[in-house]
């Protein structure tokens, strides 16, 4: 057999390790059906081919392999054959493509290469496969039937925050294309032309140019770009603001998009009307949908968009349902806002839209716990429901390289579900992301994963591998202190080699202050483990490990104070559901011994919250309190709160304080009258604190005089429920 390789193609490939053959598990996603010829030979790409294309058809795949095999074209034996079905250059293998939508058939012989899609993006997914097997080394002979499972699979940019930068949004369509993903939908929050009131105007010249940009990206990968436009806050259901919104839509048509959404989410008033909301769907599906021949189905975002707020009686789904165009896509974020989807979440939306639910899956977004990262594997939907959904779309972080590692399973899993498996895709993802420091990726990773306790009570497991050795090691286990210690060094040269990588430098800056953290995590955890040995062997070497393990424990409270200070959840949390929590134990452990052994006094805490929340509100019973220099905070909520009648929301502190100010924002206006605040130092005894409200302002100031307090509640003295945000809730304790 002939070896030829380029040198331009073996650069190309950088310092990747080179296997003999293709390693079908490391295709991506992974493919339906994969055929081994039986000689299991292998070819090394000739010098030159000839490809063997019908003239104009599907250029985004012809680029794509021109990109791939840069080798000169000319009247070489070798044939490439690249084409859609009907092609004249594809018509022998005619019977082969699958009859699935963007599926393709793939074969490598010795003298040619066959990329037969079911149509221009089956094509253009068959070039990325063979991409893929490209950049692993020599080519196995073999077939390739694929296709996928799920029709609209990919990414809605939907959250609160920062929206993804220009830049990177670039980098994310050709990603998904490479992913085999379809669709991108964009809708962040707080897009002010996305959204009330400004959505009824144009984009500026700037911000349009571009959105056409973005259009031009996404076709060349093979994307849909769907553009969501967010009126319900404060549309009036008239001709006029019909015909805004279809002159926006035709705005956006002029910019070059094809694809468009229509989200009703976080809205409360008239907006939420659905017979209203179905007949603006309907006559923008009629008229403008409908009469264009190249834009796709239209996506709608309910305002009853999961189980949980959903009121059956009400009607509002039934509804929808029953009114909306059947060929409408109804998203649906499942039994909760931040939940996975299953069989019985989909046989339940499913009979009410009387439509395949579009999946709005809710991970790994991090607007509500904005202090952690969401680096681990993913995992929870179901593998039997391909069926059961028209669409499965991802809301991401606000860090858009890092969503990466997520949305590499989420192209995974829409693709192939039967086989899907959330550790080896987690795996691949890590080294797609980060090939030369892939396995210190996978390690700070896997501590990096969980989200702390949230309003939604949404968790992900944590330092899997070492749970186990963990538990034993506050046992006694001396070995598996040992193995922590290796895991803890293992933890802390990950993150330094991470910090200075250049492989990623949009990864590592979105990362940066998380690998500090990390860093500074495992250096505690071997400092921890250091003095726990020279305690046991009676080394003088001890006061010089705690004090430096008490030197740490500030530095990560200083990290936490000082880096990613957003308003919401500010701070910088690593390994907080397993690995801290487990050496803080250690240490308090050990110190507690040591100083009833040696009669001292250590200090012996190793991290001190004093406040507790407590709430008969549904929806604020698990929010998060914590204490911050100063401030006392309780998470914000981006729900609309339905909170009853003298419902209340209280925090007690396990010592008295001097409570100073108090600042609440509901995010309503003259809405102070409506709520009281008390304080007490017993529980027993309130006393009211006078409240002020400026004009057109949403926030409440309250004034505290009276010292050593350890309750402070809210209260709802209206009489009867009230719909309001809960924007803030912090008050001030003198130190
Ligand atoms: F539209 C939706 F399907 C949806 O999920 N909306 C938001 C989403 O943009 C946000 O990123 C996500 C995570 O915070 O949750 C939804 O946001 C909420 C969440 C709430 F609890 C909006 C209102 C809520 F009450």
């Amino acid at each position: 057999m002939k070896h030829y390789f380029l040198p331009l193609f073996c650069l190309m490939l950088g310092g990747a390790s080179l296997q003999a053959q293709t390693n079908k598990d490391l295709l991506q996603p992974k493919v339906q059906e994969f055929q081994l010829t039986e000689s299991s030979e292998t070819l090394a790409l000739p010098e030159s081919y000839k490809l063997v294309a019908t003239e104009g058809s599907c250029p985004h795949a012809i680029d794509a392999l021109k990109q791939i095999m840069p080798n000169k074209e000319g009247k070489a034996k070798f044939q490439v054959i690249v084409g859609k079905k009907g092609d004249k250059a594809v018509k022998k293998y005619d019977k082969k493509i699958p009859q699935k939508k963007e599926g393709y058939y793939l074969e490598i012989q010795k003298n040619r290469i066959v990329i037969a899609g079911a149509d221009q993006r089956g094509t253009f997914y068959g070039v990325q496969t063979l991409g893929q097997m490209i950049r692993q080394g020599e080519l196995s002979l073999c077939s390739i039937e694929d296709y996928p499972d799920i029709e609209f699979r990919g990414v809605v940019e939907g959250f609160y925050g920062t929206p993804w930068s220009h830049e990177a949004r670039m980098r994310q369509l050709e990603f998904y294309g490479k992913n085999k993903m379809n669709t991108y939908i964009y809708g962040p929050k707080d897009d002010p032309y996305h959204s009330s009131p400004n959505w009824r105007k144009p984009y500026p010249e700037k911000e349009a140019a571009q959105i056409h940009e973005l259009v031009e990206q996404a076709a060349r990968h093979e994307v849909d770009f769907v553009w969501a436009i967010h009126p319900g806050k404060d549309i009036k259901w008239t001709n006029e603001d019909r015909d805004a919104l279809i002159q926006k839509f035709e705005a956006m048509y002029q910019l070059g998009v094809r694809s468009f959404a229509v989200f009703f989410d976080d809205i409360w008033g008239e907006g939420t009307n659905p017979n209203k909301q179905a007949e603006l769907l309907n006559y923008i599906d009629n008229e403008f949908i409908q009469k264009k021949p190249d834009v796709t189905p239209l996506v709608m975002c309910p305002t009853e968009y999961n189980k949980s707020w959903s009121n059956v009686k009400g009607g509002y789904l039934t509804t929808l349902g029953e009114k909306l165009n059947p060929s409408i896509h109804i998203m649906w974020t499942g039994d909760r806002v931040i939940a996975c989807i299953d069989k019985p979440t989909l046989d339940w939306i499913n009979p009410l839209i009387k439509r395949k639910a579009y999946i709005w899956w809710n991970f790994p977004v991090s607007d509500y716990v904005r202090d952690h990262l969401l680096l681990g594997p993913t995992y929870g939907n179901a593998t039997n429901i391909k069926d059961d959904m028209s669409g499965f779309v991802s809301n991401p972080m606000e860090r858009a390289e890092a969503s990466k590692i997520s949305l590499y399973s989420v192209a995974d899993y829409t693709w192939n579900m039967d086989t899907y498996d959330s550790l080896r895709s987690w795996k691949n993802a890590i080294k797609d992301l980060l090939p030369q420091n892939c396995s210190h990726l996978e390690t700070f990773a896997s501590h990096s994963s969980d989200l702390g306790p949230n309003g939604h009570g949404f968790r992900r497991d944590e330092s899997v591998d070492l749970q186990p050795t963990l538990k034993a090691m506050i046992a006694g286990d001396q070995k598996a202190m040992e193995s922590v210690l290796i895991e803890c060094k293992r933890l802390e040269t990950a993150c330094d080699i991470l910090l200075a990588d250049t492989e990623n430098p949009y990864l590592i800056e979105e990362i940066r202050p998380w690998l500090k953290q990390g860093k500074l995590l495992g250096e505690y955890g071997q400092c921890v483990l250091q003095m726990i040995q020279a305690i046991q062997q009676k080394d003088d070497a001890f006061m010089t490990y705690y004090n430096r393990a008490r030197s740490l424990q500030t530095q990560m409270y200083e990290l936490d104070m000082t880096e990613n200070q957003n308003p919401y959840q500010p701070g910088v949390k690593v390994g907080s559901l397993v690995l801290l929590p487990s050496l803080n134990e250690m240490f308090t452990k050990a110190i507690t011994e040591y100083n009833t052994k040696n009669n001292t006094s250590l200090d012996a805490k190793a991290e001190y919250n004093p406040y507790t929340l407590t709430s008969d509100v549904p929806q604020l019973k698990i929010q998060p309190v914590r204490a911050r220099h100063q401030d006392v905070n309780v998470s914000p909520s981006n729900e609309v709160i339905k909170w009853p009648a003298n419902g209340y929301v209280q925090i007690v502190s396990d010592k008295a304080v001097d409570m100073e100010q108090i600042y609440i924002d509901l995010g309503t206006k003259d809405i102070a009258g409506s709520f009281r605040v008390e304080v007490s130092a017993d529980g027993q005894n309130w006393t009211a604190i006078p409240l002020t409200q400026e004009a057109e302002k949403t926030e409440i100031v309250g004034n505290i005089k009276t010292p050593g307090l350890s309750y402070i509640r809210l209260v709802n003295n209206s009489g009867k429920e009230l719909q309001v945000y809960f924007k803030k809730f912090t008050f001030r304790v003198q130190k």
